[in-house]
């Protein structure tokens, strides 16, 4: 049955079709979408906090609901990919429980500060543009339920983005001030934005693996100088700059070229070292338990309508 199960994965994957949960998959197929899209997930969630803390400081109550629904779409993201990732057969409380107890990663990213409302430009603008240039490809990604997911996230994801970038042009049209603000936003996240697409090739033990498998398409460093791209051309209409003296297009290759990053620290952010990992989590795991009478509440519920229904 195995051998079976095996060849017909082979072929849908030849075929660059879809595998769907109840077909027979190998374990290490599982394994790495388990992976991938609860930690996508993890992040979404944990991804709230840097602007939920801006929330209640919004300049205007039009850029508050605005605010308020860019993170509420966050939370319906998480909520989202933690479904597919169940349909791999690990269920949420266990995933939930590989994040609060810091066994899963989550992007990098959100474990800087957000210090000024520019910041929320700057994250909607790099830090969801990356997030675009990443997950369309995902679109396609060889498992139903994630590329699916991703499709509707990626939509919302567009808008969040153009929010962003709106923030930061009405700043860089704005007072000294502000224009210094936004400038000091960007050149904040850059290097943090870029390295939301993981290691550099040579250092990336699961990228070969995912592309034959059709779960990802393009390489992180691929991708990477793809969305670097991208900004350089929109950085000028906001008439600000990026942080990276080296940045060009390499007309023989066809390829941006950026500054080196610095992956000592991304590696210690991702170990749990960096400025705010310690915050994020246990702000999460605080609201976990704070939301520990909503669950038995539902699951109270469920109970008693399945035995109304017996
Ligand atoms: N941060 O071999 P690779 C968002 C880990 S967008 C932390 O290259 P892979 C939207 C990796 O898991 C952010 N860890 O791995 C939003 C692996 O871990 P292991 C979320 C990272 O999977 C915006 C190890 O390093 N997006 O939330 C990072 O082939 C605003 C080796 O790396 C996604 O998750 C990192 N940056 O490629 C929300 C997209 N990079 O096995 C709120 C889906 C790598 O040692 C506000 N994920 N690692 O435990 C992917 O496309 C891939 O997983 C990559 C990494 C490209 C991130």
């Amino acid at each position: 049955e195995e051998q079976e199960g095996q060849a017909r994965f082979d072929a849908v994957i030849a075929q660059d079709s879809r595998i769907e949960p109840r077909d027979w998959m190998p374990e290490g197929y599982r394994k790495t979408l388990t992976r991938q899209i609860s930690q996508h997930a993890h992040s979404e969630i944990i991804g709230m906090q840097p602007e939920a803390n801006w929330i209640t400081r919004a300049p205007s109550l039009k850029r508050k609901a605005i605010l308020m629904a860019k993170v509420q779409d966050e939370a319906g993201h998480g909520l989202y990919l933690y479904s597919a990732a169940e349909t791999l057969g690990t269920p949420r409380d266990v995933l939930n429980e590989q994040l609060l107890s810091g066994k899963a990663k989550y992007s990098s990213i959100f474990n800087y500060p957000a210090r000024s409302w520019a910041d929320m430009g700057a994250i909607g603008w790099l830090v969801d543009g990356a997030a675009i240039a990443n997950q369309v490809p995902l679109c396609r990604a060889s498992y139903g339920p994630y590329g699916r997911a991703m499709v509707r996230v990626c939509k919302e994801e567009s808008f969040h983005q153009r929010q962003g970038f709106e923030i930061l042009l009405e700043l860089a049209h704005g007072t000294e001030a502000q224009k210094k603000m936004a400038q000091d936003a960007i050149n904040r996240f850059y290097d943090p934005a870029l390295m939301m697409f993981g290691p550099p090739d040579s250092d990336s033990p699961h990228s070969s693996q995912s592309m034959l498998w059709n779960i990802k398409r393009f390489s992180n460093d691929e991708l990477r100088q793809r969305f670097v791209g991208m900004i350089a051309e929109q950085v000028k209409v906001l008439g600000l700059t990026l942080p990276d003296p080296e940045l060009r297009f390499d007309e023989e290759t066809g390829k941006w070229i950026h500054k080196e990053l610095d992956w000592v620290e991304f590696k210690a952010v991702i170990a749990g070292n960096g400025p705010c990992n310690a915050q994020r989590l246990e702000r999460r795991r605080v609201a976990h338990s704070e939301g520990a009478w909503v669950r038995e509440a539902a699951a109270a519920y469920a109970e008693k309508m399945a035995r109304k229904t017996e």
